[in-house]
């Protein structure tokens, strides 16, 4: 596999991770969210300042793209390179299936993944008008850095 193929999903994967440790439950508290919030703007798909929840779920379904690899509807193990795959058990994307993996099957379907939890989104939306506009984006970055 020349390494040209090989880059990109390393860099989708840490662009990722960030995301599904924001997306962790509550009692751990460890994870730095300002990279999810930073991210969700790379979600507003049509520039207008705000990301509406129909754009993230549109964005999400671009990630899926790269995870899928092998197109077979599931993000596993097999869809990471051979040299990555003993990451599948590692704590990063352990905690992505604990947050994606709703039926427990062991693997994150499409569906499970692009409608699953959006705890930075929720988060940012501070007036829960399923739009996070650009001040409220501000707002939800300056609190989890403080
Ligand atoms: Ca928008
Ligand atoms: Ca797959
Ligand atoms: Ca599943």
């Amino acid at each position: 596999m020349a390494l040209s193929r090989i880059l990109p999903l390393s860099l989708a994967l840490a662009a990722l991770v960030p995301a599904a440790a924001q997306a962790a439950p509550p009692t751990k508290r460890t994870f730095d969210g300002s990279q999810a919030i930073e991210r969700m703007e790379a979600a507003d798909t049509n520039h207008d300042g705000t990301v509406t929840r129909t754009e993230l779920v549109t964005y999400r379904n671009g990630e899926w793209q790269r995870l899928d690899r092998n197109g077979d509807g599931y993000f596993s193990a097999d869809d990471l390179p051979r040299f990555l795959r003993d990451r599948w058990n590692g704590d990063k994307l352990k905690q992505m299936r604990d947050t994606y993996d709703r039926n427990r099957d062991g693997r994150i379907s499409r569906a499970e993944f692009t409608s699953g939890p959006t705890p930075a989104f929720d988060m940012a939306d501070a007036n829960h008008d399923n739009r996070v506009t650009q001040a409220e984006l501000k707002a939800a970055l300056a609190a989890v850095r403080n």
